[in-house]
């Protein structure tokens, strides 16, 4: 089971991201875009993508203090192999070799993220000037070699100290996070324009307090939603933070989205698919778009206490977002079972006895379907749902594990096979109206898969974790032409 995976089942779906039904394959094919026809809007940002954690290494290094993921990999189990991100692609020291990737492709935007820990190693109090030093010459490295920098704040490594002091449950937390964003506004908005405020909320807080199998490991149903209310505030507060910092900053947020298919025509299986789109795409986006909840997702009696909401908080949370990120993978399958009709999400411990449909499309070394079609689909529809506001693809991609062969190169079909059709898809979403501004693969190298450790391969850029190496691939040298000629 992947975490894709684990995650749909934590909250009582089956087989959601494992399988598309048939008669979701059924569907119409993406309209393709016609030949001569495939060039992307002028100034399109074609760009890559890392986290943090997954990628920089040095994890005592300059004053860096302990975040959840730090620890978290010390626990036995918990990450494939007994991994940790302790060295990664030792990026913290490779920069300037990754700076030479993006290059080499032809790259203009690199999205990377700021471990807390090394600004702040307790989640409060003054900047560890050696970790802000870090991102200073990132940023003046990537503007010198014609490279957009573009941070994401927050990409799950949360400052240990504040998970000991209740985590993202704790209302406190979305203060402490406010004034780290506030910091970073002022250290580095003079320069760097384009912010995202968290990656992905729905998989860190889910799979991070209610499934335990992401940092920092909890299995309790009542944080977990505590936790999406706090990441929610923490979105308007950070936002406010940022452009109390600097008004001109343009301040997003990414969130991983993905079409929500009904298994059949049972009425059921669609109110599963409404439930779960409301769910995973409008939960924290719309969320903090509006300044409201969907309804229907938890009974509107209960939803304030298991919030923990308070007076104020629409205001609070609320972000006039100037642009969305979106992360697209697959999509999801959505059924129910036959008692889930009026079962709360939190009731996770019910048993769902609805058997998935086989496996249709081709997967991913990972098991993940490739699904092209869904990507236009969900495009267009979150489209309708942030208004007019520029959209960033921040992560697309797929793991495939080739690695060098007697040439020394690696040649891996598969993923641009995977790349290509996402184009066309994404192309097709622009073409039908959708203001996509720029595409981030993920990821510019092979890295630390979280509870999959290095066994997982994303990257365009083969890594050798015994000595660092980087090898650009097969698929690295294709997107270089695509990013070049703006078309495909
Ligand atoms: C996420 C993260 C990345 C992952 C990637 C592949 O979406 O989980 O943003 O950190 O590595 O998605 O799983």
């Amino acid at each position: 089971m992947n975490r894709r995976d684990f995650l749909m089942s934590s909250l009582g779906m089956v087989g959601a991201g494992a399988a598309l039904a048939p008669a979701a394959l059924a569907k119409p094919k993406a309209k393709r875009a016609g030949q001569g026809d495939g060039a992307f809007p002028p100034g399109f940002y074609w760009g890559a993508a890392t986290a943090a954690y997954q990628v920089e290494g040095a994890y005592r290094e300059d004053g860096k203090g302990e975040s959840i993921w730090d620890r978290f990999v010390l626990a036995p189990g918990k990450i494939k192999n007994g991994d940790t991100g302790n060295v990664a692609c030792d990026s913290y020291h490779r920069y300037m070799d990754d700076i030479a990737l993006l290059k080499a492709m032809n790259l203009k935007s690199y999205r990377f993220s700021i471990a807390w820990t090394r600004i702040q190693p307790d989640g409060t109090g003054p900047v560890n000037q050696k970790g802000l030093d870090y991102y200073n010459r990132l940023t003046d490295a990537l503007l010198a070699a014609g490279i957009r920098p573009m941070p994401t704040l927050y990409h799950w490594d949360l400052p240990q100290n504040l998970e000991d002091r209740g985590g993202w449950p704790a209302r406190e937390t979305a203060d402490r996070y406010a004034e780290y964003a506030g910091i970073m506004g002022k250290a580095l908005g003079d320069r760097i324009e384009t912010w995202s405020l968290f990656n992905e909320s729905k998989t860190f807080t889910a799979l991070g307090y209610n499934q335990g199998v992401f940092a920092p490991g909890r299995k309790d149903p009542y944080a977990f939603i505590r936790s999406t209310h706090t990441v929610n505030l923490a979105h308007g507060l950070g936002y406010k933070a940022l452009k109390a910092a600097n008004p001109k900053l343009k301040v997003g947020s990414v969130y991983d989205v993905t079409p929500m298919i009904p298994a059949s025509d049972r009425p059921e299986d669609v109110a599963a698919a409404d439930i779960w789109d409301k769910w995973q795409n409008l939960w924290f986006a719309q969320t903090v778009i509006e300044g409201r909840y969907p309804e229907g997702v938890f009974p509107a009696d209960r939803q304030p206490e298991l919030l923990n909401w308070k007076d104020g908080d629409a205001d609070r949370m609320h972000a006039d977002l100037d642009f969305v990120g979106f992360n697209y993978y697959s999509g999801t399958l959505c059924a129910y079972g036959k008692e889930a009709s009026g079962v709360p999400l939190i009731d996770v411990d019910a048993k769902w006895p609805y058997a998935p449909p086989a496996l249709e499309t081709a997967k991913t070394d990972f098991g993940w379907n490739v699904y092209p079609q869904g990507f236009h689909d969900i495009l267009v529809r979150m489209h309708k749902v942030t208004g007019n506001r520029p959209i960033e693809i921040t992560e697309n991609g797929c793991a495939y594990n080739m690695g060098p062969t007697a040439d020394g190169q690696i040649h891996d079909p598969q993923r641009i096979a995977f790349y290509r059709g996402h184009f066309a898809a994404m192309l097709q979403a622009i073409k039908d109206g959708v203001p996509v501004r720029g595409y981030h693969a993920w990821s510019l190298m092979d890295n630390f898969e979280w509870a999959s450790g290095y066994s997982q391969r994303f990257g365009l850029t083969w890594v050798d974790f015994a000595n660092g190496t980087r090898t650009i691939k097969d698929s690295g040298k294709w997107y270089a032409g695509v990013a070049a000629a703006n078309t495909i």
